[in-house]
């Protein structure tokens, strides 16, 4: 028997990966499978920036038919019973009271540690590990997100590449997607980029490089921690529903977009920066050539992370990718090079034969609620 009730909890370290991946997979569990969905969450605010209907004072409410909590770990409520699966996002740490109540349930729940996405090796090894509680009668699984049929999987919504494959073949839907957020004559540039990036010194190098091309290109940049790189190129402070160009560049600040708009976004720009987690999966499922600024980590500890995406793009296409390789790494180590960016910028808009593969070969395995419900019925 599939489960029937699965509560996700959630920790927002900082910015909106944790919650965005947590959210979106309770989204896909209610709406595919019609499991009744419990989310936990530890900051409204950051939720709401995805979820603006969310009330930000409400210890409990429902969204999209998911009911919302909000928890903190040193005061968590003692009555609550646990459902079927406990899902723990990012190896969060349970409430110890509900820990209790997960032991002492004639039937135990099915305890999931949902782990960060890398595409490291070991992290095959490591899927469908379990650790006993030191103390209580549970066990907790690992379940690793995977670029491999032998992890988790990837999220991805059943219905998203036919969504996604409708767009970018309709000329109107994209013009008027564009024209819904103020910018109709991104339609007319030779590209269409977005950038969403955490603090990097590359920015000002790379965007140079735009400038000095003999085709047009329009950024798109929603609103972030990025946009401090971009006002140091551009030499003024820029904000939300600025748009200017210089040389054959024109750049706009978006507000943040809401995921629907943003993965419309990313279906329709010919080059996407992404960062992260979340954003950086979306960016596969777009199809479209991407540069991953990976969420750093102390002592350098994202470079394995990194090395071992390239080594996924280079297993795919091992002649043609080198160059589309580098400029992930001189991304990532903020090459301030404008020559360094005028070498690369070619190879960068002309992977989209590299990245269609990788999306169409992703797409073929079970997506992560697909294995993940699996999981649970095999229990
Ligand atoms: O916000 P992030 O930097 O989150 C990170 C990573 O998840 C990282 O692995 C984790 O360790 C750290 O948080 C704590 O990047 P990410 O994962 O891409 O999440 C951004 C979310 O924001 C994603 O769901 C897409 C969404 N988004 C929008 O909805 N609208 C927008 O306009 C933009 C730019 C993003």
């Amino acid at each position: 028997m599939p489960p029937k009730t699965i509560d996700i909890f959630c920790t927002v370290i900082d910015n909106f990966g944790d919650i965005g991946v947590c959210w979106r997979l309770a989204k896909q569990l209610q709406q595919e499978y019609d499991l009744t969905i419990r989310l936990w969450v530890d900051d409204l605010a950051s939720f709401a920036k995805l979820e603006p209907s969310l009330a930000l004072n409400t210890p409990s409410q429902y969204c999209q038919k998911i009911e919302i909590c909000y928890w903190r770990n040193d005061h968590f409520p003692t009555t609550i019973q646990p459902y079927h699966v406990v899902i723990e996002g990012f190896a969060c740490r349970l409430p110890e009271s509900f820990l209790q109540a997960m032991a002492q349930q004639t039937i135990k729940p099915i305890w999931l540690n949902l782990e960060y996405l890398s595409a490291e090796s070991w992290t095959l090894g490591c899927h469908g590990l379990t650790s006993p509680h030191p103390t209580l009668p549970l066990k907790q699984t690992f379940f690793f997100p995977s670029f491999d049929e032998r992890g988790g999987g990837l999220l991805r919504e059943t219905d998203l590449l036919t969504a996604r494959d409708t767009f970018q073949q309709d000329k109107t839907a994209q013009a008027n997607f564009w024209q819904s957020l103020g910018y109709a004559q991104a339609m007319v540039a030779d590209y269409r980029l977005s950038l969403f990036a955490y603090e990097n010194n590359a920015v000002p190098a790379l965007l140079e490089a735009l400038s000095l091309q003999t085709t047009h290109s329009f950024l798109a940049i929603p609103e972030g921690r990025v946009l401090a790189n971009v006002s140091v190129w551009a030499k003024r402070h820029l904000t939300s529903g600025d748009c200017f160009t210089v040389g054959s560049l024109t750049i706009t600040i978006l507000p943040f977009l809401s995921p629907s708009q943003y993965d419309q976004l990313l279906w329709a720009c010919d080059v996407n920066m992404v960062r992260g987690e979340d954003s950086f999966i979306r960016g596969h499922w777009a199809g479209r050539p991407l540069l991953w600024h990976i969420y750093p980590q102390e002592e350098n500890a994202h470079w394995p992370k990194l090395d071992a995406w390239l080594d996924v793009i280079k297993n795919l296409s091992p002649n043609d990718a080198e160059y589309y390789l580098e400029a992930q790494r001189g991304w990532n180590r903020g090459d301030e090079s404008v020559a360094f960016w005028r070498a690369h910028l070619p190879y960068l808009l002309s992977a989209r034969p590299i990245m269609q593969l990788l999306s169409n070969k992703l797409s073929q395995q079970p997506h992560l609620v697909h294995r993940l419900i699996d999981f649970c019925r095999k229990q």
